[in-house]
């Protein structure tokens, strides 16, 4: 292997130890073990060994946190607050200790202690605070608005209970509460100190009448003034979690509030003998966050989930007003010091709330707080599926919150007006512009307000951006033409590389050095190895290891023995139609008939990987986890297939299995139904690791296309713009199915019971509905995905050249870090400014 001189440095992330710090880390880890948590090391448990390192880590963190705070003061620097209802951010000890370039030290100290890092590392729980792609694009945000120096904010939920936990029961998933504080979580600080009352239902009273608007904007004198007084109270305590940036330049924080009843427990009832009644009020505030809805894009519509939008959301701005004003003493230059960045719709509220603050607590008129609002103020979507699409009944907002209807209605005539002076906007688009949707019972579109009050709204792809502009905001954008903007979603590379893959790591390291850690474009550098047969065969190696890693962790757990040297082709990501598992898991029947008929055939090795959650109430969802499991108890135990097909499902997909699986995947199945997926963000993670994508032209399927090259990437399938087409002339799915004989016997095989002969009527409708209905377009883009699939082994075959493809993924994948997004949204959204890494690498 040839490597250019001066890219020779050892390099400094995996670097050796330095005795000194291991010592002293070593004597942190004792005192910390001995004194918390209170255990002698004889006797203490893997569990207490993480605590006691975890802190030992904290330490280290705390001194840095608290210069980044004095700094952001001192410096006035723009501040970034990112709402979220979800972070999913997963285990954060290897974060902490790679960001902090500690893990020599770390390992050795531990080893020292005769303990193994890697058995402390898995005993953390996932923080599992998000359902999917939008809770961990937050946590990836997180990490490198630290890494790349802004004062990001993040703010949301402390929810006692995650995602729940699946569980496969004979092939059907059941879902376990998640309970991962019960163990304790050393990362947090309770902030007993900051808590804000967060106000529900009651009523608004006129306050007093004042004459008109002067200069300033100040309601001198505004026709009437309104006070909301809330029936009931509830208090939003903070809970802070560092957030630790690439070599720990950096700490932000992350605040979760937890909600806390602000009556105390009724003791009159209580000793009238109505035990129960006295913590009924208790119950029910503490309720709020109690646990995270694990509807992924179905809004399940229920009061207490708009109930924990309002208290994060009211809370996390009570908290940024006032840090803003004992700062700078006025409201007024919010705008210039703050920015509000909400994660899709959920915290939409914001609008109203941010506005009613500003004419109820600071006397501007409606209109100026608007303007003010919308200087703040931005909004992502992150989806276009009609059910997904937020909004809330009339009556249910003018009963909990009374103010903010009123409000909505102020901001909705405002908006509505506009379209008075717009002579090319006909006035017949008044209701489809409008922020109630007046369609069967009158309801706020929470996409509108949020479109409403902001400065900018974007997309997560280019795609995703194109449509927005011609689907759900169609009209808006008429309205507001500069309005919508797109930034493709980015995903940290410290995590979803650096952490979850060493032994790449180590490979790109000794050969370009680890300056790609900080600046992913970097790892263009990899190119040049291309022709290098030596470094092939190493990359191929590394992979291999990941495959071996895999491997040993599926037998262990699910005792099916997968072969390192099968292609590994993986489809991890939540359960839902328009993803389209079933359409893999169909093709790999059709693929499993295919060797059956012609054992002696020369087929590539296969190894169909699962994982993923449905919905509790998505049966739909569920029954597909069932037929994957279904077909792999046949396919697995099958001995005409053994070596060339296996299937497995892995139980309980979370950020900690997928950190395992993706360094080891081959083939990354990204195959939703073109237009629907907005961005998907596995798909970069895939890539990254050196893995060929398979997928539609869909997201930012894309821009990976666009950046790997057509012939490293395997595009199949109707594009948007067809499937669009399709769904207006007509779509014949019998017609694809007659054209196609491989897939009428493959649902030939699944409606009559051949996958579940002790219920045959299982897949019944299943097949029915793909038959007659087939929304999703399955049958449409069967046979160009099953071609594709057979290309994909044809290039399987030849090593060398997969090696190669695969290492130009990587290599080309540097654009889709979330330091690359988060500039973008820095420069062209929030108007601050990264802080150059002035004097942090040496
Ligand atoms: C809304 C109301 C009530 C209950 C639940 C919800 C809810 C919860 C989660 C609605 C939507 C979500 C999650 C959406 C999501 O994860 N979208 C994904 O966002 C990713 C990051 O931008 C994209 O990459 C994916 O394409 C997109 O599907």
């Amino acid at each position: 292997m040839n490597l250019p001189d001066v890219q020779n440095d050892p390099p400094r992330t995996e670097s050796r130890t330095d005795p000194s710090r291991v010592a002293e880390l070593k004597k942190t880890i004792e005192i910390k073990l001995l004194y918390v948590v209170g255990k002698d090391p004889a006797h203490a448990s893997i569990h207490d060994w993480y605590t006691a390192t975890a802190l030992a880590v904290r330490d280290r963190i705390v001194d840095r946190w608290i210069d980044t705070t004095r700094h952001t003061y001192s410096q006035s620097e723009k501040r970034v607050y990112y709402l979220s209802l979800e972070f999913l951010i997963g285990r954060l000890l290897t974060d902490s200790i790679a960001n902090l370039e500690m893990m020599p030290d770390c390992r050795a100290a531990l080893t020292e202690l005769g303990v193994d890092y890697d058995a402390v590392r898995a005993v953390e729980p996932d923080a599992a605070l998000g359902n999917g792609g939008l809770g961990r694009l937050a946590a990836c945000y997180m990490e490198s608005m630290a890494s790349v120096g802004l004062a990001g904010f993040g703010y949301g939920i402390r929810y006692d209970h995650g995602l729940f936990r699946q569980q496969i029961r004979d092939g059907w998933q059941i879902e376990v509460p998640e309970d991962w504080l019960t163990v304790g979580n050393p990362w947090e600080f309770e902030r007993a100190e900051v808590t804000f009352h967060v106000g529900f239902g009651g009523r608004v009273e006129p306050k007093e009448a004042v004459g008109a608007q002067d200069k300033s904007g100040l309601a001198k004198s505004a026709p009437t003034k309104f006070i909301w007084r809330p029936a009931e109270y509830v208090i939003a305590i903070a809970y802070d979690t560092p957030v630790v940036g690439w070599q720990g330049n950096r700490i932000n924080t992350l605040r979760l509030w937890s909600a806390r009843p602000s009556e105390p427990m009724q003791f009159d009832e209580f000793n009238r003998g109505l035990h129960l009644d006295a913590f009924a009020e208790q119950v029910r505030a503490t309720n709020i966050s109690r646990v995270l809805y694990p509807d992924d894009s179905t809004p399940a519509g229920q009061e207490l989930r708009l109930k924990q939008e309002y208290f994060f959301t009211s809370a996390s701005l009570q908290d940024m007003v006032r840090r803003h004003l004992s700062q700078f003493g006025t409201i007024a230059t919010l705008p210039k010091a703050a920015t509000v960045q909400l994660n899709d719709t959920h915290p939409a509220l914001a609008v109203a709330e941010l506005v009613r603050i500003l004419v109820d607590e600071h006397g501007y008129v409606l209109s100026t707080a608007l303007e003010l609002t919308q200087a703040t103020i931005a909004y992502t979507n992150h989806t276009l599926l009609p059910e997904a699409l937020e909004s809330w009944p009339v009556p249910l907002l003018e009963r909990l919150l009374p103010r903010h209807m009123q409000i909505i209605y102020e901001i909705n005539a405002l908006h509505l007006a506009k379209i008075a002076n717009r002579r090319e906007i006909p006035k017949d688009r008044l209701h489809a512009l409008s922020l109630i949707d007046e369609h069967g019972g009158r309801r706020v579109r929470m996409g509108h307000l949020a479109f409403v009050g902001s400065k900018r709204v974007n997309g997560v792809s280019g795609l995703h951006g194109q449509l927005m502009r011609e689907t759900v905001f169609k009209d808006l954008n008429q309205l507001y033409p500069d309005r919508i903007t797109h930034i493709t979603n980015g995903v940290t590379f410290r995590r979803w590389l650096v952490q979850c893959n060493p032994a790449l790591t180590s490979l790109i390291n000794e050969a370009i050095g680890d300056g790609w850690i900080g600046d992913a474009d970097q790892l263009k550098k990899l190119e040049k190895f291309t022709s290098d047969s030596a470094f092939l065969e190493r990359f191929a190696q590394a992979k291999r290891a990941n495959k071996e890693r895999l491997a040993a962790a599926v037998a262990r757990r699910l005792s099916v023995n997968l072969d390192p040297g099968a292609m590994f082709d993986v489809q991890i990501k939540r359960m839902h139609e328009y993803k389209r598992q079933l359409l893999n898991i169909l093709e790999a029947i059709a693929h499993y008939q295919a060797i059956k008929a012609e054992p002696n055939e020369d087929w590539v090795p296969r190894v169909k990987i699962f994982a993923g959650k449905a919905a509790a109430s998505y049966h739909r969802a569920k029954l597909i986890i069932k037929l994957i499991n279904d077909v792999a108890r046949m396919v697995n135990n099958d001995p005409a297939v053994r070596d060339k097909l296996r299937v497995a499902f892995l139980p309980n997909y979370n950020v900690s299995l997928a950190e395992l699986i993706i360094p080891a995947a081959d083939l990354s199945e990204q195959i939703s139904t073109a237009g629907m997926e907005a961005s998907g963000t596995g798909n970069m993670k895939f890539a990254l690791n050196g893995a060929l994508t398979i997928g539609t032209y869909d997201g930012a399927n894309v821009e990976i296309h666009q950046h790997v090259g057509a012939d490293n990437i395997l595009i199949f399938g109707l594009s948007a713009a067809e499937v669009a087409a399709r769904r207006r002339e007509g779509h014949d799915p019998r017609a694809n199915i007659a054209a196609c004989p491989e897939l009428a016997a493959t649902l030939e095989a699944v409606r009559s019971g051949v996958f579940s002969p002790d219920d045959p009527g299982r897949y019944a409708q299943l097949v029915d509905d793909l038959t007659n209905h087939d929304f999703f377009m399955l049958t449409a883009d069967f046979a160009a995905y099953a071609a594709k699939q057979r290309e994909g082994d044809d290039l399987y075959r030849n090593s060398g050249d997969w090696a190669r493809r695969a290492l130009l993924n990587t290599a080309r994948m540097g654009w889709f870090s979330s330091d690359r997004a988060i500039r973008e949204y820095a420069s062209e959204i929030w108007g601050a400014k990264p802080e150059t890494q002035a004097g942090a690498a040496e």
